[in-house]
């Protein structure tokens, strides 16, 4: 796709600026009549990173989802159910996604997963998921070969990097007049797919690529890769990959003087990058593909809920968590309708998930194509002018 194909600008007015750990899962239902309420037990996992370098943003998918999941045990608990959370820690290792996912499939009382953050690790979870026809709902994931094998139980709220991958680019030829770029990210699914799907869209428009660099996840001396950037003098660094390295790759550009526009994507938009990066965070560009909460008044109750609850300020996934768990339970909640009081068939509550067109979350509209994308999914552009969470938005690009 071309950049300016098929992306649509939003924000105008904006743009012209210039721009809980592993628990153990026991097998089958059961009746309970203690815990807040009685009826069959099902449980819905997540699966985020809960501890290590991306838990920032795994926490927050996981407290998202909970709030959703426990505003909606009445309402099953009313149809005969009992609504639990079974939170995973996947460690955003691949490896153990898929130890995690084979507790999930052998858990029959568990109809659903929100998650994962990883790409990386959801690629190979959800093949897991598929064998025991377990519905996922991604918040997060976007690199593209998430949905494009054709999973029928794989579904994400969020926009592709197929979709965010060129919108970076417009903005950056565009709107910050890069015409010479640096290209570097971390080799994981994520990383190297935004990288690639970034460097191909600028390089279609026109844009040269001064060098293509990979880092390792945990790496935490970025001086081979910054002298090589000194030494290419591009006009713009794109970074693949998450907020972690991203923070320390920034703040070392920094120290060695390195004052051009770095800009990422979605992996950036965490207040751990700010706390990481520090003052050196001013001139950081990045897309998301998630909204400020802060834009609209239902955005705005769910931060304030959301903080009075768990005494902690939103991330970008926090909504997208809660969304996600909305948007199952609601599949869910088709699924027990013709299931005459037992639990419904997994494979049911994946079918009423895909069919889902027009559901309006907190902060996104969700409606699930025939590989369960979200027709309605959008790219956010934001800029760190400041040591400040989140950035200030500076667009909205729809397809
Ligand atoms: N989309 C950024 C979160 C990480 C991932 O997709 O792997």
């Amino acid at each position: 796709m071309g950049i300016k194909k098929g992306l649509k600008v939003l924000a105008a007015s904006a743009l012209s600026l210039g721009l809980l750990a592993g628990c153990n899962a026991s097998g089958g239902s059961e009746t309970s009549g203690s815990g807040g309420g009685s009826g069959k037990v099902i449980k819905i996992a997540t699966q985020t990173p809960l501890s290590g370098g991306s838990a920032t943003l795994g926490e927050s998918i996981k407290l998202g989802a909970q709030l959703a999941l426990e505003e909606n045990k009445k309402k099953f608990e009313d149809l005969g159910y009992k609504l639990q959370l079974q939170p995973y820690d996947d460690q955003a290792d691949p490896k153990k996604g898929v130890a995690n996912a084979q507790l999930i499939g052998s858990d029959k009382s568990i109809l659903g997963v929100v998650g994962h953050l990883n790409s990386g690790v959801s690629i190979p979870s959800s093949e897991v998921y598929e064998k025991y026809k377990v519905p996922m709902v991604s918040p997060a994931n976007t690199a593209t070969e998430v949905t494009d094998r054709g999973l029928k139980t794989v579904n994400r709220i969020v926009a592709r990097d197929d979709f965010q991958g060129p919108a970076g680019a417009e903005f950056a030829m565009n709107q910050l007049g890069a015409k010479r770029i640096f290209v570097i990210q971390d080799k994981t699914a994520y990383g190297t797919g935004l990288a690639d799907a970034f460097k191909k869209a600028a390089e279609d428009a026109g844009a040269e690529i001064l060098g293509y660099e990979g880092i390792t996840v945990g790496e935490k001396d970025f001086n081979g890769v910054l002298t090589q950037v000194l030494s290419k003098k591009p006009d713009l660094v794109f970074f693949g990959g998450l907020y972690t390295e991203a923070g320390q790759l920034i703040r070392q550009a920094r120290d060695k003087g390195i004052q051009i526009p770095f800009m990422g994507g979605d992996g950036m938009d965490s207040s751990t990058l700010v706390e990481i990066a520090g003052d050196s965070v001013k001139n950081v560009y990045y897309t998301s593909v998630a909204a400020d909460p802060s834009k609209s008044e239902d955005g705005k109750a769910f931060s304030s809920k959301y903080k009075e609850k768990f005494n902690k300020n939103v991330e970008s996934y926090s909504a997208y968590g809660y969304d996600s768990m909305s948007v199952l339970l609601k599949g869910l909640e088709a699924a027990i309708e013709g299931s005459d009081g037992d639990l419904p068939a997994r494979e049911k509550v994946a079918e009423e998930i895909r069919k889902i067109q027009d559901f309006q979350g907190v902060v996104t509209k969700v409606g699930f194509d025939d590989k369960g994308d979200n027709k309605f999914a959008k790219v956010y552009i934001y800029k760190f002018s400041e040591a400040k969470y989140p950035g200030v938005q500076e667009g909205e690009i729809s397809k």
